[in-house]
């Protein structure tokens, strides 16, 4: 017979029973007894100085994991400060689980103190949510929530939990047993169909996206392009799919509109697509003519858009699904496609070692952030015009070392989830990029990577103003309105916070400050004069952007 013990007990035994090793948040005057609970047991509660940097915290830890990370806001403001992030791991599909606090049930009906209906609140942005009416439904709940965040397609899942019911006394409860989640499988006769259409067609090409990452379908999907000389293309998510020197890799695309036209996809007859998500790219983009014959990999059905009506969906576990069709084209190979998009985009990348503009134009910074990163170390993007750059130019080595948002695309993403990556992976170096405006909006998580001793290395790209905006502008209306600003000397806000900061002078100190920052154990910002003035669309040739930051 177990003992009595509170609610919040019971509720914190079955998140140790997920396997939940931090909880990222700020804690209310309604989650006390939450609180109480989580100090005694094994999960270690972050505070952050932002709901929104705790979930974010949480969104990334997910999103590199495949286990939900666990947020908490209280009952009100703290439930709604955590809104933006918990929509980031919903389209960009992290698992993720936020808990906020609540009133007692008895003042729900009423007009009462911070409350709000957070059930009705988050359900837009959350695959499920529920309110916690009774301590008896805590290990169902629990359960669900994180089954629900991390099956297929992952994202965020919210519990409610009224202070009152996590307060009862309660006896008998036990977490639920987790269970690997069931993952279907196409049938033999879909994979041959497959097979076939592949096998007859003129000119296939590969799209991998954020599922493919997701899956660490990676060597799978590089021993398929080998195999059978198909060549891949990747999206801003699927960054690092294939090794970026492989010669089937097409290059990122996305950006402008001539890029598919240019990786090949003009010529092609047969698509597959394999974890691509609607949401990073139209499909209009690379199939205008809805022509094109799909074989669309992924985990679950492929959604509806005219532009993308599959001719065979294959659902299940991406590695095997590869892995199968690799055994099946083995015997009949192909002579890899040339990407002229990968000529135009990694030539200018090259030509920029030699850039010694200053203020530094973004390619001849990325050059030195590339050369000073090994190859498993993670370059984390903010959300402005540094991000396109970044997916345009930036090469990867492997899945999930280039991390961008974009479903969501939020601006304030970096310095939050760099520090879960960091709490993720302590052996990987960790740089962010961020623009001078999205990097002001969680600044205060400073703080936080000061207090966690997390040493990752910021780099603003300063130019006082939202550069894609004014990019924007300056291409419809000839002008910009609303964009510009003053900083904070960044150098000084980061010795305030007790970290080390650097304004380079030159290009040469952008690079030996960068490797000195990555030496240190702890937390380091260094500012960067960035000119804009060279347009992220680098060539005519690549057409316009399609795209927005
Ligand atoms: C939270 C949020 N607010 C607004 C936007 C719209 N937006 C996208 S990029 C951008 C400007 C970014 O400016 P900055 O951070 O300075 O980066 P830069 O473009 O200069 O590289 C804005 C306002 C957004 N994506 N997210």
């Amino acid at each position: 017979m177990s003992q009595a013990r509170r609610a919040s007990d019971v509720f914190v035994e079955c998140l140790e029973a997920e396997g939940v090793k931090y909880v990222f948040g700020i804690p209310g005057e309604e989650t006390l007894d939450l609180n109480e609970s989580l100090a005694k047991s094994s999960v270690a509660f972050v505070p952050v100085r932002h709901e929104q940097g705790g979930a974010y915290m949480a969104d990334m830890y997910g999103r590199l994991t495949g286990r939900a990370g666990v947020c908490l806001g209280t009952l009100g403001p703290g439930a709604l400060n955590l809104v933006t992030a918990v929509a980031d791991a919903y389209l960009d599909r992290a698992p993720l689980v936020a808990l906020t606090g609540q009133a007692d049930l008895e003042r729900m009906h009423k007009e009462s103190h911070q409350y709000i209906d957070l059930v009705d609140l988050l359900r837009p942005i959350t695959k499920w949510n529920a309110r916690v009416n009774s301590p008896d439904v805590i290990p169902e709940v629990v359960r669900k929530a994180f089954k629900v965040a991390e099956s297929e397609k992952p994202g965020a899942t919210h519990l409610e939990l009224p202070e009152d019911v996590l307060g009862m006394d309660v006896s008998g409860l036990e977490p639920l047993p987790r269970r690997r989640p069931v993952k279907p499988e196409p049938s033999a006769r879909e994979l041959l169909k497959a097979a076939d259409l592949i096998r007859n067609a003129i000119n296939p090409v590969a799209l991998a996206g954020n599922g493919a990452v997701r899956a660490g379908a990676a060597p799978a999907l590089r021993e398929f392009c080998r195999a059978t000389g198909i060549a891949v293309a990747e999206t801003f998510m699927g960054k690092g799919v294939l090794d970026y020197e492989d010669p089937r890799a097409l290059g990122t695309v996305g950006l402008q509109s001539r890029d598919y036209a240019l990786a090949g996809f003009d010529e092609a007859d047969v698509v597959i697509t394999v974890g691509y998500d609607l949401v990073e790219h139209a499909p209009e983009n690379w199939n205008p003519r809805a022509d094109k014959k799909i074989v669309c990999i992924d985990s679950v059905a492929s959604e509806v858009d005219e532009h993308f009506i599959t001719e065979i969906d294959l659902v299940g576990d991406l590695y095997h699904i590869l892995s199968r069709l690799t055994e099946e084209l083995r015997h009949s190979p192909r002579t890899v496609a040339q990407s002229r998009l990968d000529d135009i985009v990694l030539g200018r990348f090259e030509a920029a070692r030699d850039d010694d503009a200053f203020p530094m134009q973004p390619p001849r910074a990325l050059w030195e952030i590339r050369k000073a990163l090994g190859r498993h170390d993670m370059l984390i993007s903010d959300v402005g015009l540094h991000k396109l750059w970044i997916a345009r130019m930036f090469p990867a080595h492997e899945p999930n070392t280039v991390l961008i948002a974009n479903g969501l695309a939020g601006m304030g993403i970096a310095l939050p989830t760099a520090i879960a990556a960091k709490l993720v992976h302590p052996g990987r170096r960790v740089v962010t990029v961020n623009g001078d405006g999205g990097f002001l909006m969680n600044v205060q998580e400073l703080e936080t990577a000061v207090r966690l001793k997390t040493p990752i290395v910021n780099v603003i790209w300063e130019n006082s103003q939202f550069g894609s905006i004014v990019w924007k502008q300056d291409k419809k209306f000839g002008r910009h309105f609303g964009t510009d600003f003053t900083n904070p000397d960044f150098v000084k806000l980061a010795d305030a916070f007790g970290m080390p900061a650097w304004r380079c002078e030159s290009v040469e100190d952008f690079g030996t400050r960068l490797r000195h920052a990555l030496s240190l154990e702890l937390p380091s910002l260094i500012v960067v004069p960035i000119d804009y003035s060279l347009d992220v669309s680098i060539s005519e040739e690549l057409g316009t952007e399609t795209v927005a930051a």
